[in-house]
């Protein structure tokens, strides 16, 4: 290691000099990789040492996607060498940021689940808490989207390269994961044993990650798993080639869905894969008597998708250790807890019976007696039927993984509290009561370290300079940024940072898209999955509705605004991807129009992703928050935008509300129906938007211009969006709220009119962004959940 950049420059070069003496920017990316790979690897070492000589209790966080993002730059930033590393390599004439651009991201994730489990990694380790990652290695990542003709296209991505991999096999520490076969009880003289005969086998390979905390003092590990072929017997009754196909597939790639389960059995065996793989791991040779796995071990469940945790954890006690059922069940759920992302009824998790009774045969077994055995008690309890059939975990055929991943776990947390009421008081209200004190809230949080820190370095220097440097350790310290917040040169120096993020964008736009901006316009940016819920359409809507009034009411000439867009559909999403086409047709349409395109201007960036998304953020200075109320779980977009600074219009929905909390609704713009509401008309089936679209000559104009095509030259099949505003009743409230959003944005035009107040509010978001921290999120876990002790240092 080195302490100064000139050491640096001296080590660089040597190593450049080692291979080609040529300073090409591929050269210089594999140098760079493989320095910090070994700087990282000593500190990596010394704190597995550390924790195999002092074993104390640690975390697992189970997940089927960590959505880390490139890790080259991130890595410098945490180990505290970014700025040397880039001033030594800037006086060699080589840039940084271009080299960084090298990486291709590993896009292990569809959204915010999976971001949160990166960001969650992240802060686990700069808190120096014993706590890791396990997950799967998918070949390839999350599609890369492109647009044809405005549709959605999706190309494989394969992340995976011969070279500069961020992972390590290790080879010696594969196991062996059962699929199929049939169970056999087999009596010995410790008793009845259940085993499984003939199985097929599927070798499952781990693959370790470095995640660096701050200062590179702990450096706790990602263990992703990749199936292989298994030199086990295979049983004689099945087709060798098939199966050997089909374990290849089983990491092949990411599900591209974030929310509609498809109930596939490749996505079943995938769950299994994480849940076996990782437990059998964690078992291999513990330094502790199986009796004691709850005060060694936590689990956390990212959502039902890695629930078999339950009843494999349950199998390996009893089938593999001899416990009784009663002693094994007490361990489990002392050992697991469960956090649920969503109340989307598409999006949980159910499975056919059979399709486990096949795949998984003893899993079935322990599942159908988990059931049979909580029914009982529920029974003992004088339950009524109702009831009972609410908290059945297996009810008329199918699997209720997310009734099994509550009565399995010891505690289950919503997202937000929001999120967390809804859950407790009518999505799970009868699973609450039976099991009171198991549910608890953990409002989200991002990592600042990405997401200000190495995604808006300018904007940390000028917090630094104003503040000094203790926010980086303690992010609500931010908050000190408050008594600035009417200081004009501060405001001043905020507004000039702003400017050059909005023109570094640009920069990165017009390279790889070829996209103008200017400048000057408003940067209002609507950036994640799309979602019915997430009401894009309201978004492109609206843009209509402005579009109309300018081109009819020669007195209407707005501030110039550009409207971006990111976010992808899944493949088989039809609306979502109806949405996405809509918006690039109203792109050409609005940016074509010389009159119209002096106010507004749509930009709709293509695949966007992790690294998209730190271009954009620091660029941002209107939030678009505008899920249909009750919907979004949390969001996490909404933070990292507020932390730089924009300002949010949006919905009391999710953190939204506990953001709204933080800064005041005066410093941002709210909007739209409550939760109560809109659930209100959920439950009376009363909302009826005819009656809006016909008493509303505006609405019911954009109406007939997408359904006669004439707005769009006939360029889109607006009947799924209009059939779903009319004939399906318009599920997500967008008539309903339509009004209401456009007099939030212009309130946000009248604000925008005075610069200095704009600014004022900007700085009063960063100042309430702190607690949005997922530091803070995690040490609330880990004192209400996890029970982790810190690290100890090890400089
Ligand atoms: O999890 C999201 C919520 O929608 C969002 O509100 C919340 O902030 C975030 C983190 O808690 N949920 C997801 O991102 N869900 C998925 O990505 C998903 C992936 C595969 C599935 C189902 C959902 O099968």
């Amino acid at each position: 290691m080195f302490s100064s950049k000139e050491e640096f420059k001296k080590f660089f070069m040597n190593r450049i000099a080692d291979k080609r003496s040529q300073k090409s920017l591929e050269m210089a990316f594999e140098t760079l990789w493989e320095m910090t790979h070994e700087w990282i690897q000593e500190n990596w070492n010394r704190t597995n040492q550390l924790y195999e000589k002092e074993p104390e209790k640690q975390l697992y966080y189970f997940s089927i996607e960590f959505l880390i993002g490139r890790v080259l730059g991130q890595n410098l930033v945490n180990l505290n060498f970014y700025d040397v590393v880039k001033e030594g390599l800037d006086e060699l004439g080589l840039k940084l940021s271009e080299i960084e651009e090298l990486e291709d991201e590993p896009g292990l994730g569809n959204g915010g689940l999976g971001r949160l489990a990166a960001c969650f990694m992240d802060s686990l380790a700069s808190l120096a808490l014993p706590g890791h990652g396990y997950g799967l290695r998918y070949k390839g990542g999350l599609f890369t989207q492109h647009f044809v003709n405005g549709n959605q296209t999706e190309q494989p991505t394969k992340w995976i390269k011969e070279k500069n991999n961020a992972d390590a096999r290790q080879k010696d520490l594969a196991v062996e994961v059962a699929y199929y076969g049939d169970v056999q009880l087999v009596v010995g003289t410790a008793g009845v044993k259940r085993t499984i005969e003939n199985p097929v086998w599927v070798k499952a390979v781990p693959y370790d990650l470095p995640i660096v905390g701050a200062n590179g003092g702990t450096i706790n590990t990602l263990r992703l798993w990749q199936a292989e072929v298994s030199e086990r017997p295979f049983p004689s009754t099945k087709d060798h080639t098939v199966y050997e196909h089909e374990t290849a597939k089983i990491t092949d790639r990411l599900y591209p869905d974030d929310s509609l389960e498809s109930g596939k059995i490749l996505r079943l065996k995938q769950q299994y894969l994480l849940c076996s793989a990782s437990l059998q791991d964690l078992l291999r040779n513990p330094s502790f008597p199986v009796e004691e796995i709850p005060e060694n071990i936590a689990i956390q469940i990212n959502d039902t998708h890695p629930a078999l945790a339950i009843p494999e954890l349950m199998r390996i006690l009893i089938d593999d250790h001899s416990l009784g059922w009663e002693q094994a069940w007490d361990i489990t759920t002392r050992t697991i807890s469960y956090t649920n992302h969503t109340i989307l009824t598409e999006a949980m998790e159910k499975w056919d019976c059979h399709l486990i009774q096949s795949l998984l045969p003893r899993i079935y077994l322990i599942i159908e007696e988990i059931d049979l055995r909580f029914k009982e008690s529920l029974q003992n309890q004088g339950k009524t039927v109702d009831v009972l059939r609410k908290l059945s975990i297996i009810e008329e055929g199918v699997i209720k993984m997310a009734v099994l991943a509550v009565v399995g776990s010891y505690k289950v947390n919503g997202v937000a509290k929001l999120h967390t009421n809804i859950l407790k008081k009518r999505e799970m209200k009868e699973l609450n009561e039976q099991f009171p004190n198991k549910f608890h809230n953990k409002t989200n949080g991002i990592t600042h370290r990405r997401w200000l820190i190495k995604a808006n370095p300018e904007l940390s220097e000028l917090i630094t300079e104003t503040i000094g440097a203790r926010w980086v350790k303690e992010p609500e310290r931010l908050d000190e940024l408050h008594s600035f917040a009417q200081n004009p040169s501060f405001l001043q120096d905020f507004q000039a940072v702003k400017k050059l993020k909005k023109e570094q964008l640009i920069y990165h736009l017009q390279r790889d898209q070829n996209i103008v901006v200017d400048s000057a316009s408003i940067f209002d940016i609507h950036i994640k999955r799309f979602h019915g819920y997430k009401r894009q359409l309201m978004n492109i809507l609206h843009i209509q509705m402005l579009y109309n009034r300018i081109k009819h009411d020669s007195t209407y000439r707005p501030y110039p605004r550009t409207f971006f867009f990111g976010g992808k559909a899944a493949p088989t999403y039809h609306f979502a991807k109806q949405v996405i086409k809509m918006i690039n047709t109203i792109a050409s349409k609005v940016n074509n129009d010389p009159l119209v395109r002096e106010h507004l201007h749509i930009v709709f960036v293509e695949n966007y992703n992790v690294t998209q998304a730190e271009y954009l953020i620091p660029a941002a200075e209107v939030s678009e928050q505008i899920s249909t109320a009750s919907k979004e779980a949390s969001g996490t977009g909404n933070m990292k935008l507020m932390m730089n600074g924009a300002l949010t219009i949006g919905t009391f929905d999710g953190a939204n509300v506990e953001m709204f909390e933080q800064v005041g609704e005066e410093n941002a713009f709210v909007f739209g129906m409550r939760a109560e509401e809109i659930m209100q008309y959920e439950k009376e089936k009363s909302y009826n938007p005819k009656e809006i679209i016909e008493g509303d000559p505006e609405i019911a104009k954009m109406m007939r211009q997408l359904a006669t095509g004439k707005f769009t030259d006939g360029k889109i099949n607006a009947d799924f969006i209009v059939e779903q505003l009319l004939e399906d009743k318009d599920p997500y409230f967008v008539l309903k709220d339509i009004h209401s959003y456009a007099k939030a944005h212009e309130k946000i035009l009248k604000a925008y009119d005075n610069p200095m107040k704009w600014a004022e509010m900007s700085v009063k978001n960063m100042a309430a962004s702190g607690i949005f921290s997922s530091d803070r999120t995690i040490q609330q876990y880990s004192d209400d959940v996890w029970h982790l002790s810190k690290v100890p240092s090890i400089h």
